[in-house]
């Protein structure tokens, strides 16, 4: 690099000497645990099945023998490919959830086992990376993937990805058990890009080509306290878009720049674009940034390309990234059904990017589109079991043809490129520290499942017991009982369903969107308190015992896309509360996809404690019967549809 150029670049990163600015804190998920309902029995699933099949199929495919043999202490071969690092940390992440949310000594003991895996196969000056390690001496195929030297390729190696994925769980860990054994492998491996790599002379120029380090180096910097790595983070955001100064991308997809977010400087971008996971990586990291310095740029640049993904380019599962080639955002209002793309790790980046937005903004229409996301294209990834996924999430199936990466139509176990299980592994348990939020003195209750909570309120410890069947029923209790009787805010998120906006914008609408009641009561009594803004506001002051009981009405409804979707023209889908139905052959003689939907057609509600782990049917006086989106492919292949003719 030409001392111009640093000269320049060490300008542009140090003039980000900005106020700090107080935003929402998450409640660590320690102090949140669930203990009836919903989301309490997936993570009891996430606990007995997910997190040991994934741990069972990391061992099987030789993701762990990597590191053995990496780190000398066993002979063998690289088996896999080069992004497969990540998927071990990303499931070592979420059994540290698993291990906040009730300690195991049994999987704290097997963590630890692996972690000396990963500590034997790191290089003695950090670098860590077991495709490179096991391979040094070899040439010719993988140099394409690994390039010639560190970091030379880097989307193709995805060095600094599955890194960033180490750094997630070494902090997840180390909440969970106070050790550092994790932490230090981490730091040790941040210690060496910090050193390796940035703006000074003799340092390598190069950027993530799979985003993730930056968030990840923001998380790391918030454990330890070390500046330098929220430095590097800056110094990665700043650097895209100047790809004529550094490292040259492979680009393997011939989608050209944009394909990493690379097309312009980040500040300067204004559409949602390239690959799906990549962009929201990226876009998460930037919010995780404005958390730490208010700089109006990026917001800007975040505020308008939240604006093109969610108006424009959103499937009413709250998944994005329609299209396969790329696995990429498609233009605006491209959502093809039958062959939707929608990556489950799509979904899941769009929750940690909008949970972040909303840390920075308390906007409750991030929680919507989060929660939107949560109950529907998230939770379709993976089978009511808890052991069987999707990488692909199309919006109908004939039932017969490959919409996947795995087995025709059906859920598979896991897969060769097994990004999205392992994502899923680390998501489902951190679930519970999405629920709430602090800011000062004030408590916002965002998403509704039975948990016990105990909240920090200007330093006073708060305890939360929150009861309810939601998304069965719109009834929520909280008890609320702090320490002392205190003066504060509870702040309840009325969810834009309740209040008649099926998402934020006007992608999709209700076809009748009156407003249902809500109705607030205090120790029995009815509030007069409107929700303004997406929250209820109940400001008083509180004392032990004091109860909150929030009910919403809970209708099922129609929407219908914007007309410029094309797809979904002159069709209808049904919703009930945060859930979106389908209709699967198994509950309607075997078809789907030609069933009719009358502007008035009624739907009752009926809980089926039976089926598909428990769930709420919806039937029609013709015999149609919904089940939720979520809950498809777990009876074998069959047609599906989300989205129905609407006959006259
Ligand atoms: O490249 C790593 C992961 O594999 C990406 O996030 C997924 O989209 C898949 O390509
Ligand atoms: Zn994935």
């Amino acid at each position: 690099m030409t001392k111009y150029f640093s000269t320049v670049l060490l300008s542009f990163l140090s003039i980000s000497i900005f106020a700090q600015t107080t935003q929402l804190k998450p409640v660590p998920l320690k102090n949140v645990k669930t203990t009836t309902g919903f989301w309490h029995e997936r993570l009891e699933t996430a606990r007995n099945t997910t997190i040991p099949h994934a741990l069972h199929q990391c061992e099987e495919s030789g993701r762990f023998d990597n590191f053995a043999v990496a780190g000398g202490l066993k002979k063998g071969k690289f088996r896999g490919a080069r992004f497969d690092d990540s998927d071990v940390f990303k499931v070592v992440e979420g059994a540290s959830y698993v291990l906040q949310n009730k300690y195991d000594p049994k999987l704290d003991h097997y963590l630890d086992s692996l972690i000396t895996l990963f500590a034997a196969a790191q290089e003695p000056d950090g670098y860590l990376y077991t495709i490179r390690t096991i391979n040094k001496d070899t040439t010719g195929s993988y140099d394409w993937i690994a390039g010639p030297y560190r970091y030379s390729f880097e989307n193709g190696s995805h060095e600094l990805y599955n890194v960033g994925h180490l750094y997630e769980a070494a902090v997840a860990h180390y909440q969970a058990t106070g050790k550092k054994n994790l932490l230090n492998v981490a730091t040790k491996n941040a210690d060496h890009l910090v050193k390796t790599i940035g703006p000074k002379p003799g340092q390598l120029v190069v950027v993530p080509g799979h985003e993730e380090t930056e968030t990840a180096l923001i998380r790391l910097y918030h454990a330890t306290g070390k500046k330098e790595y929220l430095e590097l983070s800056k110094f990665f955001i700043a650097m895209r878009g100047r790809s004529d100064k550094r490292t040259l991308f492979l680009d393997e997809h011939k989608l050209g720049p944009s394909y990493f977010q690379d097309q312009v400087p980040f500040v300067r971008q204004r559409e949602a674009v390239g690959h799906a996971v990549r962009a929201q990586y990226l876009y998460a990291a930037v919010a995780d940034m404005l958390m730490v310095e208010n700089e109006p740029a990026y917001s800007k640049a975040l505020d308008t390309i939240w604006e093109d993904a969610t108006f424009k380019k959103q499937y009413i599962t709250g998944g994005v990234g329609a299209r396969e080639d790329g696995e990429a955002f498609d233009k605006a209002y491209v959502l093809p059904n039958d062959n939707a793309y929608q990556e489950t790790c799509a979904a899941i980046a769009n929750m940690l990017w909008n949970h972040k937005m909303y840390l920075n903004s308390g906007d409750s229409k991030y929680m919507d589109v989060f929660e939107r996301v949560l109950y529907n294209g998230f939770l379709g990834g993976i089978s009511v079991k808890g052991n069987e996924f999707f990488y692909v999430n199309p919006m109908s199936s004939n039932g017969k043809n490959d919409f996947g990466k795995g087995t025709a139509a059906i859920r598979s176990e896991w897969f060769g490129t097994a990004c999205c299980p392992s994502n899923v592994s680390r998501f489902l348990p951190s679930m519970p520290g999405y629920i709430y939020a602090v800011k000062n003195n004030e408590v916002f209750v965002n998403l509704f499942a039975g948990n016990d909570a105990t909240l920090s309120v200007n330093g006073a410890a708060v305890k939360l017991v929150q009861e309810t069947n939601y998304p069965w029923e719109g009834k929520v209790k909280i008890t609320v009982s702090p320490e002392k009787a205190a003066a504060f805010p509870i702040s309840v998120r009325i969810p834009g369903w309740a209040t008649g906006q099926a998402i934020p914008g006007n992608l999709y609408t209700y076809t009748s969107p009156a407003k249902q009641p809500v109705s607030i009561l205090i120790n029995g009594k009815k509030s007069e308190a409107a929700a303004v803004n997406g929250y209820v506001r109940l400001d008083r002051t509180w004392k032990k015992g004091d109860v909150i009981e929030v009910t919403m009405d809970m209708p099922v409804r129609q929407v219908v896309s914007n007309e410029n979707i094309k797809s979904n023209q002159g069709k209808v889908a049904i919703e009930r509360g945060p859930v979106l139905y389908c209709a699967e052959g198994h509950d309607n003689n075997g078809k789907a996809l030609s069933l009719q939907i009358k502007p008035d057609q009624a739907f009752t509600p009926e809980f089926r404690e039976d089926m598909l782990g428990g769930l709420n049917v919806l039937k029609s006086q013709d015999n149609v019967t919904l089940i939720p989106y979520y809950a498809w492919a777990n009876r074998g292949a069959n047609e599906m549809t989300v989205w129905f003719t609407a006959s006259k």
